[in-house]
């Protein structure tokens, strides 16, 4: 495996899991009490990760629930761009989750080290939105459309599938000109997949690699883990750690998540029992 992702400014060392602390810049998750956003509050939030821990940020201005509604261009650039300039001078790898490639291309222009796109770049444009640039690129696999993927997905062999799909995106980019160094792989864990499927995929995590691209999992408070234990997003920290933890176990090297201080000591505690050099 390639031990670095490279990421806009920086390297990424990726013989250590990296936490990814999660941005979500809309008004349901930073109100200012009007209804309206509030980018002091996001800021804040933003500042709370890296002290505690974060290695990276991830800014999403839509939401990919299952069901949200897609915000316009120009709302999305309103939430995503101030942020990431508000926050280029943390020295710390700043991601935008977004599939629209204007997006893309704006937040690239503001200082962005990433883009992390849940329709693996296959918005017409994408791929030139991104292809000059050193960003790093989290091409994520999904069936369907947020609003409906969630209805009915199918598949005759879940990890075959998502394996080959990723492996099909991650060769157009590579033929396109991009370096495989700049590129994560995703299952897209929860994105058109049933909880059965979702777990066959984390057991089977290691059949699913694709040459020597990394891992970046996302199952932070997700409803595959909220189906199991029974408890609403918010009272999934357990949940999430359990499921971060094993996908550590199975190769991954990025975990996405709401809560990084907690994650950031499970991971420390991982990490410890692998070191066969601390006894
Ligand atoms: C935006 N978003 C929501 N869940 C995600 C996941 O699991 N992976 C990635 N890459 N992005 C996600």
């Amino acid at each position: 495996m390639s031990t670095t992702l490279k990421c806009g400014r920086f390297e990424l060392d990726l013989r250590r899991p990296l936490v990814m602390g999660i941005l979500n810049v809309t008004p349901d998750s930073f109100s200012d009490g009007t209804g309206e956003l509030s980018l002091q509050r996001v800021l804040e939030r933003a500042h709370q990760m890296v002290e505690d821990g974060a290695d990276m940020l991830d800014i999403g201005g839509e939401s990919t629930r299952p069901g949200a509604d897609p915000v316009p261009l120009q709302e999305e650039l309103d939430r995503v761009l101030p942020l990431v300039e508000a926050l280029h001078g943390l020295n710390i790898p700043l991601s935008v989750d977004t599939f629209k490639p204007a997006v893309m291309a704006a937040a690239l222009k503001s200082g962005a080290d990433m883009i992390n796109d849940i329709r693996a770049l296959r918005e017409p444009g994408a791929i030139e939105a991104v292809k000059d640039s050193d960003c790093g690129l989290c091409i994520m696999h999904m069936q369907g459309e947020p609003r409906t993927m969630q209805v009915n997905p199918h598949y005759d062999d879940v990890v075959a599938e998502v394996r080959q799909f990723l492996e099909a995106r991650a060769q157009s980019m590579v033929e396109a000109g991009i370096s495989p160094q700049r590129i994560v792989l995703d299952p897209g864990f929860g994105f058109g997949k049933t909880v059965g499927q979702n777990y066959t995929m984390l057991r089977r995590l290691d059949q699913m690699r694709v040459g020597d691209y990394p891992w970046l999992l996302g199952f932070s408070r997700k409803s595959m883990l909220g189906h199991v234990v029974g408890r609403e997003p918010g009272e999934r920290l357990a949940a999430s750690l359990a499921a971060a933890l094993y996908g550590l176990e199975m190769g991954g090297h990025i975990l996405r998540v709401h809560d990084v201080a907690e994650t950031v000591d499970a991971v420390k505690i991982w990490r410890t029992i692998k070191d066969e050099s601390f006894v």
